[in-house]
């Protein structure tokens, strides 16, 4: 019992249980069915980082203390970053939103902040704002364009107490963590308020949560009192535009204020990474992955996933009603590696084909283990048979009424039986795709 109260007064000291009540505006409640329909979209990783090629994470990985690491952006000339060219390429790849990183943990902004110099427009001889030109692209070409932040920052002497990471970058012994939310929220509100955006995408707030492996310090620790703020954020947001979506990476379940509801490297609820496995809220939802191992540009990681398996999570993705953010991370001159670049324009071509099944879509309520995943528009339900072994489906507890079924592919007819509730049909040789082989159920 006592171990109960304690968390629930650790879950309201960190904002994770909702005090205030959120009734999102009408505005808002629209943009989250745009959302749910777009269905993919491209994640961008990019910073100062990249010219070190070891990921976003190299300030960590390598104890890089702020004073040397603030010698990055006096060199960073990505002289090759063409806005157009990567808007082109995501509609290419079928994709209907990016997003980018405005801040990483690093603390350097990727767009004219006039909060703080440690931005891409004071700071580097380059001296443009990526993310206006991004924006001014994203508006010429159709597609909404969602800011990262991270409220996490290995640079700012205020992120103090600090979390569990960035411990060896060099910030002070003190600071003041109310003028580090100020900063942050002056941040977030002149993004909100210069740029034509659709959301926010924070990351980074688990830095505040408990140790994996020390729970009582990290109890502790929470109550001595880490408090994000998150509603006082969410609510400044909405107030300067209600329509903006809020999601936040804190791997647990959204809280009043947030409008979609995202899971990283894992299909909604599933938990292979060891930080998913968070419930299932009731908002809509998005799963990110890359297409490497990394999210920054990495030079030595080639393990580029295929194009057949890039495929599969975005209709497992759909399968389980969730977007997919697809992740690409620059090289330092602002270019992206062209095995992505091709991956990314074969995925399109898929779509071409096959977006009728994905794109405004909602997961079916068919699913075979992994193997059979199912959307659904109106009366029309899409079965994706990911995986078949010899030429029988069959599909256990099925209990809706069939008009017709169908091929998707050249809409030939599939000849079922639906007897107690099994509905069994064959997919012969010549009908079978490499990647997807999609039978189209008109229900009656
Ligand atoms: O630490 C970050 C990581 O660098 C990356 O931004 C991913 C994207 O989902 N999120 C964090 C890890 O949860």
């Amino acid at each position: 019992m006592k171990k109960i109260v304690i968390l629930f007064l650790v879950l309201i000291c960190q904002g994770l249980i909702s005090q205030e009540k959120y009734t999102p505006a009408k505005e808002n409640l629209e943009a989250r069915s745009w959302f749910e329909d777009a269905k993919f979209g491209m994640f961008i990783h990019w910073g100062v980082y990249s010219l070190l090629g070891d990921a976003e994470w190299v300030m960590q990985h390598q104890d890089i203390p702020i004073d040397r690491y603030e010698l990055l952006p006096t060199f960073f000339n990505p002289i090759d970053f063409d806005a157009k060219e990567i808007v082109t390429l995501a509609k290419e790849a079928g994709m209907k939103y990016i997003t980018i990183t405005t801040k990483h943990h690093d603390g350097f902004a990727m767009y004219d902040s006039k909060v703080s110099d440690y931005n891409i427009v004071a700071a580097t001889p380059y001296g443009k704002d990526i993310f206006r030109m991004l924006e001014q692209e994203c508006k010429k070409q159709g597609i909404k364009l969602f800011a990262y932040y991270s409220q996490l920052d290995w640079h700012h002497p205020d992120y103090f107490p600090r979390g569990w990471t960035g411990r060896k970058t060099g910030r002070p012994e003190t600071g003041n963590w109310e003028a580090y939310l100020a900063y942050q929220d002056a941040q977030i509100k002149e993004l909100a308020e210069n740029y034509d955006i659709a959301g926010f995408w924070f990351d980074g707030w688990w830095d505040q949560a408990p140790h994996k492996t020390d729970w009582h310090e990290a109890v502790e620790y929470r109550i001595k009192g880490i408090d994000w703020k998150l509603e006082r954020t969410y609510k400044m947001i909405h107030e300067v535009d209600p329509k903006l979506l809020i999601g936040n990476n804190h791997h647990e379940l959204p809280i009043a204020g947030e409008d979609f509801q995202m899971f990283e490297r894992d299909l909604p609820g599933k938990n292979t990474t060891g930080f998913g496995g968070a419930e299932i809220g009731s908002l809509p939802l998005e799963t990110c992955e890359t297409i490497n191992q990394s999210w920054g540009f990495n030079l030595q990681d080639g393990k580029h996933k295929s194009v057949k398996e890039l495929v599969l999570y975005l209709v497992k993705a759909a399968g389980n009603n969730a977007n997919f953010l697809l992740n690409v991370g620059p090289m330092p001159n602002g270019g992206i590696q062209e095995e992505h670049k091709t991956r990314l324009r074969t995925v399109g071509k898929w779509l071409q084909a096959n977006g009728e099944t994905i794109y405004g879509t909602r997961q079916g309520n068919v699913t075979v283990e992994e193997k059979i995943v199912s959307t659904q528009k109106g009366n029309i339900l899409y079965l994706h048979i990911l995986e078949l072994t010899g030429e029988e489906v069959r599909i256990p507890d099925f209990d809706r009424k069939i008009k017709k079924i169908s091929f998707f592919t050249d809409k030939t007819p599939v000849d079922f039986t639906l007897r107690k509730g099994e509905l069994k049909f064959s997919v012969p040789e010549n009908k079978r795709e490499h990647i997807d082989t999609i039978i189209e159920i008109t229900l009656k």
